[in-house]
């Protein structure tokens, strides 16, 4: 079996979805998900430049020599424009090898480990009554883990996972389309104040039952983080995400002496490398690096693994930074994970978007429903692909109110 031919694609409906397909002589083809947020076109690039070229007439069915083929071939190691286009490679030969298998791809992994996996929603708002409202609307759709984000009072401008403006849907994709990063001002005292007076009203309104979480989005400094940590372990948080930059050890070692608070950290991660420490040291309790940027399937499944042996459980990505490619990709090691803990899910299915990825995955009642399609079990529509084209987006640029440059 030869692979005759691979292409890419970038666009879909109001983001650079970066869509690899890799064509066989036997007429399977395969799926990967290339999608790096606000920088798509280099992975797209990469792909296209330099890995393409040497994919064609190698046997698709050997995915581990592939990847071994790219990731040390390049000499330079890593980085999350490489891991991207080495993990849209590395997806689309699961798609390939589970299409031959005629299985759905958990089937190869080992099976399902659980019906349904747990999803947490996004619930945000610029203030605590629209935040309040807007977890009320997830549970009322039977979701059972919610990410809460709020405005803070008096803060300049609109803190992280939160809409500018009230009664506006954030959007992370619109929001930040246009030629320069959109900057906003954070305060950390202020933030500091304000997050455990909202987590009691939400723990207090909503009850035990709920899962809740909160992503920091690196903002604090280690024993800010702490102090944060010990002030919220009476509201029981499913996790309290990134409280910290991820790439330094150092200061989860601090956070850890002083809560007990769960922590997840790994969204910028792109290999076994940025995680091994942390797993090893037991410095987290989820890990949220992506099939995506962390290389895909292979690469991803060894860090499932490794985390399996330190009781560290799964928390991926799943932002609409990444394709509904990428989110069949993680919903497959999800079914399958004994480690398996939660899965971020923002709703991708406007009808564009299933237009353009037809699939049968689903979630229901808080739970995402792995497709038993053979393969990843999600398509994709060239001719719908067409209809879109890329739009350069940026992340925003935080600044203190000073005018420090801070974590964004
Ligand atoms: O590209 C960055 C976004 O995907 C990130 O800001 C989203 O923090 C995020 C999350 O937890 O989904
Ligand atoms: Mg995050």
């Amino acid at each position: 079996m030869k692979i005759t031919a691979a292409e890419v694609f970038v666009g879909g409906p109001g983001k650079n979805y970066v869509t690899l397909k890799i064509m066989t002589d036997q007429g399977i083809y395969g799926l990967g998900d290339a999608t790096l947020n606000n920088r798509e076109t280099l992975p797209a690039a990469y792909l296209q430049d330099y890995l393409i070229p040497c994919l064609i007439g190698r046997d698709p069915r050997n995915s581990e020599d592939i990847w071994q083929y790219f990731y040390r071939g390049a000499y330079f190691r890593g980085g999350p424009i490489a891991m991207a286009a080495y993990g849209a490679i590395d997806m689309a030969l699961w798609d390939i090898k589970a299409k031959l298998a005629d299985m759905p791809l958990y089937q190869l992994f080992g099976g399902k480990s659980r019906e349904g996996a747990l999803v947490y929603a996004h619930a945000q708002g610029t203030d605590l009554e629209e935040l309040l409202d807007s977890i009320a609307g997830y549970q009322e759709q039977g979701y059972k883990a919610v990410r809460v984000q709020c405005g803070i009072p008096g803060m300049p401008s609109a803190s992280y996972g939160v809409s500018a403006q009230k009664g506006k849907a954030h959007n992370y994709i619109t929001d930040f389309q246009g030629d320069a990063p959109h900057e906003e001002i954070w305060d950390t005292d202020k933030y500091l104040r304000f997050i455990p007076r909202a987590l009691d009203r939400i723990r207090g309104q909503f009850g035990d039952e709920l899962k809740l979480l909160h992503d920091v989005h690196h903002r604090l400094l280690p024993r800010e983080a702490a102090q944060l940590g010990k002030e919220l372990e009476p509201y029981r948080l499913f996790w309290l995400e990134d409280p910290t930059p991820a790439e330094d050890p150092a200061a989860l070692r601090l956070i850890r002496q002083h809560t007990t608070v769960p922590i997840a950290i790994g969204e910028v991660f792109n290999s076994l490398w940025d995680c091994k420490q942390l797993i090893e040291e037991r410095l987290i309790d989820f890990i949220r690096i992506s099939a995506t940027y962390g290389g895909g399937i292979t690469h991803l499944k060894r860090i499932v693994d490794l985390a399996a042996l330190h009781e560290v459980r799964t928390g991926f990505h799943g932002a609409p930074s990444h394709s509904p490619i990428s989110m069949a990709a993680q919903a497959h090691l999800n079914a399958w994970a004994p480690n398996f803990g939660i899965q971020e899910y923002l709703v991708l299915d406007t009808p564009e978007c299933d237009a353009l990825f037809p699939s049968e995955h689903r979630v229901e009642n808080g739970l995402f429903h792995v497709s038993d399609q053979p393969g990843l079990g999600v398509d994709f529509d060239e001719s719908e692909a067409r209809r879109y084209s890329y739009k350069r987006g940026f992340h925003p640029v935080a600044r203190l109110e000073d005018g420090t440059l801070w974590n964004y």
